[in-house]
């Protein structure tokens, strides 16, 4: 397999201006007729071959402006087709055969259960028929669809429905979509399926019908997307003035996903765990993420659909910017501060681990093999905290200039990332080149800080350098800009008023300091008191941050720093010096760190959410990304102790706080009940670890909640306790309660196989074997063999290598089957080098038993060679 570069781009010798497809959808395949009006490009050379690309297509038949082509006038090629003897404008008809039953790639068109439906972004068109398929390439569609109507009551594609008939026992309908767009935003979507229907009214009075598309049993989980879609919609208009655009808009639940959901114009696809929701299966974190996912792909419709990218090296443009979109959307409708913390604690474990490994690469990449490798924590997160940092720089108002400029200038066209830039620099009068590094640049910053405090003067000194380390292709890296919001906090809990110099590197709206070189010292006066240093507010900089503060002052900024972030940062902090201590056989939890969590526990005035996020550990992998060397078995140990010891010590303001949350109101996924739940169940999950009463709480939870909630939090703490008679009881109920709602199945089999009591290899095997598990299903595989080898890490590292054979053996099983699903998956056997020795050795030789495989597809090839460099 080869690298695709950045620098190569060029852009195609002809566009396609409009674009007509049929689709015969019969039992055993698909006929698939394209006709495409190309133009040649004016850099190109009259006479120029047109080279479309294609997968797994059988060519049936070329007509070129009404006649049929013959040999020597094309060939194809093993994904090409490449046309002679176009004009300057050309008509040609492509006629193509398909097997989407046969299609378990999932990309292009494919059968799930009774229905079809297609994902084609980044590369899936090219299974449907051959085309320009490139993002810079934007065409106007015309869909017609033809299928058994008994079986197809229902047929669906992009913008508006033009014709729809009944003939002769055939369903025919026609849609068109007046927007220019690429192809990888093109969808179709066929079954017998329910819909739920509302409208909206657009800011200028345009009314919108909205339509949620879902298998019959489904029709009872759509009431949650379609008020977050609402919500979305108005915020959008709100927050960025744009406004939707179509008089439709539709959004389809499919159980064969590869990932969480598709922006397609005007007819999104979702995976169905992450648009169903009703309260005896779903969550609160479940419609949480449904509300999330539903605004994102609704704020492509901007960010995405109507300014798209010029090429996948492009991808943040969109990604990073819509991640952004989405974060400050739920922000606003939850609580913002626990939003940052989770989006932080993602930045820490996943992304950072990302940039410190094999794969690590800018936000914007130099060369890919395989662009479904490069839907990333990079890409996706990174690329929008890049976007929040240009936020903060800006504030508020020039941001939204920016945005406003680039939206207007750059509607209808395919562009790069420095368009984006280009249009807040221009927007705003300010020289970004210094913040663009961002982009270009892998790897995670370290911030070193060393302060001073001279009372005579009354001065603090500040010196911030900065650093980045290597990363595969890069070294030598140089300064990039850092945002760095902060307070100084005096005795008092108050931040102090800030006079610094140079006075040009503090913007007073957003409290930001700006440290845009390798090291600079700042100087704050008229500072009575040594105050204490509050950095990185709002988790204002995606960096590593090396500052000893000491554990009182950290215990001071847990329970006083007027950043919410930095109280839980504190806290974080302070934890993770325990976790350290316990593994070195040290750890005492102190009586006024025990009074201080009970106080938290206690305060009423306090969001619950916020106070349960204060006192949850760092998860094993977050201890993991702030260890020298990884030893996760050793993690687990020091982590389980400290657990132990906050539960023990404090059992009745666990029991109490329980208790006082208890709530008799009817469940509702709304913030003030999801947060008063989360802390409950925190209160629930520690109590039943400290107590035999606490254990039997759980139980009787379990017994009479309403709702899933409640009834999983309270199956995961009896698990967790380690009470395997009570675990085994209620996991057989509640698989005899919901083995029929796949959804609430999935989370049955990821409870059991993320569980550190549980989730043994030979267990891992059983659910495996489980009648409930499918390996076409990507959340079963999720569910299963994601779990086990992110959460139970325990069990995956087990000593003699086990864990990693199991799910190395998982890769090259979906390595034919679904390559995508097989290269997610291997992402936690990249990680050999921080090991200690033992595992290391161990996971590379799994590595190297996957990369002798012959026919690796080009996903897997591509992240074990690199890991393996
Ligand atoms: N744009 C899609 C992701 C497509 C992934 C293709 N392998 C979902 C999203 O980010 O909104
Ligand atoms: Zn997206």
């Amino acid at each position: 397999p080869k690298a695709i570069y950045l620098k190569d781009y060029q852009q195609p010798d002809y566009w396609i201006e409009r674009t007509e497809l049929t689709f015969e959808l019969q039992d055993e395949y698909t006929l698939v007729t394209a006709q495409l009006d190309c133009v040649r490009n004016e850099q190109a050379q009259p006479g120029a071959a047109l080279l479309l690309a294609g997968q797994d297509l059988e060519l049936l038949s070329l007509v070129l402006d009404g006649q049929p082509l013959t040999a020597g006038q094309y060939e194809t090629g093993e994904e090409s087709l490449t046309v002679h003897g176009l004009q300057e404008r050309s008509q040609l008809e492509i006629q193509t055969r398909i097997y989407p039953a046969k299609n378990t790639a999932l990309e292009g068109l494919y059968r799930s259960g009774g229905m079809y439906c297609t994902q084609c972004e980044a590369e899936g068109f090219r299974r449907i028929t051959y085309y320009l398929d490139r993002p810079d390439v934007m065409s106007v569609f015309t869909t017609h669809i033809i299928a058994d109507a008994a079986q197809f009551p229902v047929l669906l594609s992009n913008g508006n429905l033009v014709a729809d008939c009944v003939d002769d026992g055939l369903h025919k309908v026609t849609w068109h979509d007046p927007h220019k767009k690429p192809a990888y935003l093109f969808a179709l979507v066929a079954g017998d399926l329910r819909v739920k229907e509302d409208r909206f009214t657009t800011m200028n009075g345009r009314d919108v019908a909205l339509k949620i598309f879902v298998e019959p049993q489904n029709i009872d989980k759509t009431d949650y997307a379609l008020d977050a879609l609402k919500r979305s919609m108005r915020w959008d208009e709100e927050t960025y003035g744009r406004e939707y655009d179509l008089d439709i808009f539709m959004i389809v639940a499919v159980d064969d996903f590869n990932m969480g959901a598709m922006e397609n114009k005007g007819l999104n696809i979702f995976n169905s765990s992450c648009v169903l929701a009703n309260p005896a299966t779903a969550t609160d974190a479940a419609y949480q993420r449904i509300e999330a996912i539903v605004a994102h792909e609704y704020f492509h419709n901007w960010s995405g659909n109507r300014v798209t990218c010029r090429d996948w090296f492009q991808l943040s443009l969109k990604e990073g910017f819509t991640v952004f979109r989405d974060a400050c959307f739920s922000a606003d409708m939850n609580s913002a501060t626990v939003k940052r913390i989770e989006d932080a604690n993602i930045m820490r474990t996943v992304q950072f681990a990302e940039d410190g490994g094999p794969m690590a690469h800018p936000v914007q990449p130099d060369s890919f093999i395989e662009i479904s490798n490069f839907y990333t924590v990079t890409i996706y997160e990174k690329g929008s905290e890049v976007v929040g940092m240009l936020h903060k720089i800006l504030g508020k108002d020039g941001f939204r200039k920016g945005s406003d400029l680039y939206f207007e200038r750059h509607d209808g066209q395919a562009v790069t990332i420095y368009d984006f830039v280009q249009a807040m620099e221009d927007a705003n009068h300010v020289d970004l080149t210094l913040f663009k590094r961002w982009y270009k640049q892998a790897g995670t910053p370290v911030v070193t800080v060393n302060s001073e405090y001279d009372a005579d003067a009354q001065q603090l000194r500040l010196t911030l350098s900065q650093r980045c380390p290597d990363t595969p292709g890069q070294s030598n890296k140089l300064a990039q800009w850092i945002p760095v919001q902060l307070g100084l906090i005096g005795a008092d809990g108050q931040d102090l008023a800030i006079d610094v110099e140079p006075a040009a590197a503090w913007t007073e709206s957003s409290q930001v300091l700006h440290l845009t070189e390798a090291e600079q010292t700042f100087v704050f006066n008229g500072i009575s008191e040594q105050p204490r240093l509050s950095l990185f507010r709002d988790f204002s900089a995606p960096v590593k941050v090396e500052f000893e503060q000491s554990a009182d002052d950290l215990l001071f900024l847990l329970q006083h720093d007027s950043d919410g972030f930095n109280r839980w940062d504190a806290g974080q902090r302070l934890m993770l010096s325990w976790i350290s201590a316990a593994q070195q056989g040290r750890f005492e939890l102190l009586p006024q760190v025990r009074d201080v969590f009970a106080r938290l526990l206690a305060d009423e005035s306090l969001d619950p959410a916020m106070v349960s996020c204060l006192l949850t550990l760092p998860s094993e992998a977050y201890i993991a990304e702030f260890s020298a060397q990884v030893d996760p078995l050793a993690i687990h140990a020091a982590r389980k102790q400290v657990q132990q010891a906050i539960a023990a010590s404090l059992v009745k303001e666990f029991s109490a706080c329980y208790q006082r949350l208890q709530s008799t109101a009817a469940y509702a996924p709304v913030p003030a009940q999801m947060s008063a739940r989360s802390l409950k169940n925190l209160a629930l999950a520690y109590w039943v670890k400290g107590s035999a009463d606490g254990l039997a709480q759980a139980v009787s939870q379990y017994r009479s909640a309403d709702n899933m909630t409640d009834q999983m939090a309270a199956l995961v703490a009896v698990v967790n306790s380690g009470a395997s008679a009570q675990a085994e009881q209620l996991l057989g109920d509640f698989y005899q309660q919901w083995s029929q709602d796949a959804l609430v199945v999935n989370q049955w089999l990821s409870v059991q196989a993320g569980s550190a009591e549980l989730g043994r290899v030979e267990f891992i095997q059983q659910l495996l074997a489980h009648p409930a598990f499918d390996w076409r299903n990507p959340n079963k595989v999720r569910s299963v063999l994601g779990a086990f080898a992110n959460q139970a890490l325990c069990h995956f590292h087990r000593e003699d290598g086990a864990g990693y054979r199991l799910l190395a053996d998982a890769v090259l099983r979906l390595n034919d089957s679904n390559p995508q699903i097989a290269a997610r998956l291997l992402t936690p056997l990249t990680k050999w080098r921080r090991l200690v020795p033992e595992l290391s050795e161990l996971m590379k030789a799994e590595l190297q038993r996957i990369m002798q495989h012959d026919a690796l597809s080009k996903d897997v090839y591509e992240v074990v060679s690199k890991s393996l460099i």
